[in-house]
């Protein structure tokens, strides 16, 4: 069976589920958010990574339904975690370009917060920096929309692409994610390492949070705190979990 006919079957199956890592303010320690992230459990137990089955979704289409599936189920989570006594935090949902680009993608957001309950001012959507800045009149119109119903915008993997200065301030995002790719160099001295020092301040003067991604040590946590970055996400703190996982996770958490 091939990776896509496999993939056609989870849906149905029940192989797929969403886990949820939390993101901290690395000023108070509290939980500003979540981010949902897929899981493919095949049938003998194993798990694919989102970066084998995500394109196979995309380039067959499946990510519409499948993407659909998995912003509603995580702005299920917010209802159960809020149930649980948590107040104040996002979730942060990954969007594929094919998705955003899709007729009635803002649409499908809107009826899904409707569905669900949700406040639009609890969901943030993740765009990597290479469809924010691929520079798109339609991307600019989407992300108008989605601004103006309230919905959040991270631009993911910030970092990797090649951002123009004068477009990024333009972008109606709230917040700039610094791929881990930087967050792992710091303090190594290498070159890269400057990036996330150099994002921190140019986020500021535009008015986006910086959340540093992959924060694996307190050694890292100490030197973006130090850089003046707000927020941290990576297995410092805590990994992705299921829910049910996670809502036991909230009880004992640091
Ligand atoms: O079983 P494994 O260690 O691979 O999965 C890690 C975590 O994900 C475990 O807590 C497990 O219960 C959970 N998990 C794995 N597959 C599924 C699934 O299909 N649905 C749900 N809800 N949880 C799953
Ligand atoms: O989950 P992992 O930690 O392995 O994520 C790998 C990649 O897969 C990340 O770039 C992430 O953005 C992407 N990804 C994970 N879940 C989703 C999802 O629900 N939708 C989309 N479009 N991408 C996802
Ligand atoms: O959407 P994005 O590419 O940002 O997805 C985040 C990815 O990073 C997921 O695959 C998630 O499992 C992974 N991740 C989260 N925290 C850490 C971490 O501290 N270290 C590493 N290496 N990966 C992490
Ligand atoms: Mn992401
Ligand atoms: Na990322």
């Amino acid at each position: 069976m091939s990776l896509l006919q496999a993939f056609t079957e989870a849906p149905r199956l029940g192989q797929l589920y969403m886990a949820y890592q939390p993101q901290w303010s690395l000023h108070s320690g509290e939980i500003i958010g979540f981010e949902a992230l897929m899981r493919w459990r095949t049938a003998d137990g194993r798990h694919v990574s989102p970066d084998a089955f995500i394109p196979v979704a995309e380039s067959s289409g499946l990510i519409i339904e499948t993407g659909r599936w998995a912003l509603i189920t995580a702005l299920q989570a917010v209802g159960q975690l809020r149930r649980a006594g948590l107040q104040g935090f996002h979730m942060a949902v990954n969007v594929s370009v094919m998705q955003f680009q899709a007729p009635g993608f803002v649409d499908m957001v809107q009826q899904a917060l409707a569905q669900t309950g949700v406040g639009a001012e609890a969901l943030e959507l993740e765009i990597t920096e290479s469809v924010a800045m691929a520079g798109a009149q339609q991307v600019l119109q989407i992300l108008a929309s989605l601004k103006a119903m309230g919905v959040g915008i991270a631009i993911d993997d910030f970092g990797t692409g090649y951002s123009s200065l004068s477009y990024l301030h333009q972008l109606p995002a709230d917040r700039l994610k610094i791929d881990r790719a930087f967050v792992s160099c710091l303090g190594s001295g290498e070159r890269s390492a400057q990036i996330a020092e150099m994002v921190l301040p140019l986020g500021r003067q535009i008015g986006m949070k910086v959340l540093a991604e992959g924060v694996e040590t307190s050694e890292q946590a100490r030197l973006l705190a130090a850089l003046g970055c707000d927020e941290a996400q990576g297995y410092l703190f805590a990994k992705p979990m299921p829910l049910s996982e996670l809502l036991e996770w909230i009880k004992v958490r640091p």
